[in-house]
């Protein structure tokens, strides 16, 4: 999967165009033996359409960093013997699950994309011009003129990309997010001691015998004035508004602020600011790297029963040694949308 070697960007600009329709043709039956042959000019071809269309295999709308420009073909010219003009090939173009596409000008948007293969008919190429056999009359029997073919229409488009997953995993910097993402599914992030080590949303599939895969998104660089343009997780923050829920990860271990409930309330808070819908979506609390000895006075079961207190879920895990994973793995399951 080459995916994961690109650059992961979520916005892009295009100019997209329609075919033109090609012109009707003049032409006059010239056969021997038919003296004065009756028009005979056929009409142009329609202009090729502009589609778009959502694929899984795309990850990123890095493509449309290097090319800007979409056109459909246009139609060919009708010709005589009646014959119309070839139609114009459409132009299909290919975007990730979960790419929204406006209108530049106006900003209407134009289709929202949320199904792999979900193909949108964007603009119609121009209608092929009438041959002037089109035109002939009782009282006009050779006419001379066919019809131009209607034009192409441009549209300059901004695509915006919301990531569609089912699950998002939030949590500060450092507290064990991609770990977590590469044990329960197939991604292979970046994983390292240091924080804002991923630098990008990560996309991964978590897949079930009996069930259909889920797929599940790390969201990175969260962190305490994110919101305000510190840090850079407010940005990605989009890419969960979607989801159907939430895993928040904390670190048991060495928590951020020294307490693991502050730390939790620290990204609320982040969430709250910059992307209050987040707040509404249903979390599961992660006390993550259970492995190691917390340098907490609380025993993990106090800490889970304040977090059950407040309405969330709450699991131990160790994203590390896999330990609560397996149990993590079957409440997604029973959890997200069928
Ligand atoms: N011992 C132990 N270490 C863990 C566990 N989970 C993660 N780690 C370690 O914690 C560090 C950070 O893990 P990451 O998965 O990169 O954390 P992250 O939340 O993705 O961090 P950012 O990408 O910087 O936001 C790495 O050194 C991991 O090996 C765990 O359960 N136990
Ligand atoms: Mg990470």
């Amino acid at each position: 999967m080459a995916h994961k070697y690109m650059r992961f960007i979520d916005e892009a600009e295009i100019t997209v165009k329609s075919g033109d329709g090609g012109p009707g043709c003049v032409s006059f039956n010239r056969e021997r033996f038919v003296p004065r042959g009756g028009p005979d000019g056929g009409n142009g071809g329609k202009g090729g359409n502009v589609l778009i269309k959502a694929t899984r295999k795309l990850y990123s709308l890095y493509d449309f960093s290097s090319k800007h420009h979409f056109k459909a073909q246009n139609g060919r010219s009708g010709r005589g013997k009646n014959r119309s003009g070839k139609r114009g090939s459409d132009i299909e173009i290919l975007v990730p699950v979960g790419t929204m596409v406006k209108d530049r000008e106006t900003g209407e948007l134009l289709a929202d994309l949320v199904h792999d293969n979900q193909q949108i008919l964007l603009m119609e190429g121009g209608q092929g011009g009438k041959g002037n056999k089109h035109f002939a009359t009782s009282t006009n029997r050779a006419p001379r003129f066919a019809q131009e073919g209607q034009k192409g229409k441009e549209k300059r488009l901004k695509l915006e990309l919301k990531l569609i997953a089912d699950i998002g995993i939030i949590g500060l910097p450092n507290s064990g997010k991609s770990t977590l993402l590469s044990r329960l599914s197939n991604a292979h992030p970046q994983i390292a001691d240091y924080p804002f080590t991923t630098l990008a949303p990560n996309l991964g599939v978590i897949i079930y015998d009996d069930k259909q895969p889920l797929t599940i998104a790390d969201i990175p660089g969260l962190v305490e004035g994110a919101s305000n343009g510190r840090g850079l997780g407010h940005r990605f923050l989009q890419h969960i508004e979607r989801t159907s829920f939430l895993l928040h990860v904390l670190d048991i271990y060495n928590p951020s602020s020294g307490d693991v409930l502050k730390d939790f309330y620290i990204v609320q808070e982040e969430l709250k600011l910059s992307h209050p819908s987040l707040i509404q979506k249903d979390q599961v609390v992660l006390i993550n790297k259970i492995d190691l000895s917390p340098n907490n006075n609380k025993s993990i079961e106090e800490i889970c029963r304040s977090f059950n207190d407040l309405g969330y879920g709450c699991l131990a895990i160790s994203a590390l040694t896999g330990e609560g994973v397996e149990e993590l793995k079957q409440l997604l399951k029973d959890k997200a949308l069928p």
